[in-house]
């Protein structure tokens, strides 16, 4: 989870790990960690999610963990236009820092908020530019959540399947092509994106 200060990253994190919204904001400090299991294509599999600070004194700190990370949920905050802004200098240091085949999502997150500062479409087509997949969500209202996080893992396994499978053949669940199914530990909450 990477992008600047208060846009929701730890939101999204406990959000997505039932553990309800707090409208409080408790800044992170450095790094969190949690983690859940996933089944993909009939296999358990546990995703790790580091909750870095958005917090430029962590900064040094916080993408030193790039270089392990095999997908960046890149989050901006769609009533916030400078967070917005940063999105360019975030998908920099993913280049510098990640490794080069990482998976990366972009979250535009509150868009439950009445008063935005960045139209959807400006989003997508930032998204589109770094040929990344975009969603709108929203940690407070569970809009997209899961989405976010079942896309990310998708993505990351079916890279890594690719990768370990021989030369020219298929790798075992799948070839790249074919549609992954995942089912979240419990049942996603389905609910309208806003
Ligand atoms: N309206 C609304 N508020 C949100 C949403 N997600 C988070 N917030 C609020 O935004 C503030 C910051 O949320 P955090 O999740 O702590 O932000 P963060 O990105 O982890 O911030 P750092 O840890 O400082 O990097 C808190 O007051 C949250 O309640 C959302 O989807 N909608
Ligand atoms: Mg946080």
């Amino acid at each position: 989870m990477i992008g600047e200060s208060s846009v929701g990253k730890t939101s999204l994190v406990l959000r997505y790990d039932k553990r309800g919204f707090n409208s409080k904001f408790t800044t992170t400090i450095g790094v969190d960690y949690s983690d859940r299991m996933l089944t993909i294509d009939g296999k358990q599999i546990k995703l790790q999610i580091w909750d870095t600070a958005g917090q430029e004194r962590f900064h040094s700190l916080t993408t030193s963990f790039f270089k392990r990370a095999e997908g960046f949920v890149l989050c901006f905050d769609v009533s916030d236009r400078a967070s917005f802004e940063s999105v360019a200098r975030w998908m920099k240091d993913i280049e510098a820092s990640g490794k080069p085949d990482s998976d990366v999502v972009l979250v535009g997150n509150k868009c439950d908020m009445k008063e935005r500062a960045v139209a959807k479409e400006e989003a997508q087509a930032l998204a589109a530019q770094f040929r990344v997949p975009y969603f709108e969500a929203s940690a407070k209202e569970d809009v997209n959540v899961d989405a976010v996080f079942s896309t990310v893992a998708n993505n990351i396994k079916r890279r890594l399947d690719a990768k370990a499978a021989p030369e020219g053949g298929g790798a075992a669940g799948g070839s790249s092509s074919a549609p992954v199914s995942l089912t979240a530990a419990q049942p996603p909450k389905k609910k309208a994106c806003c």
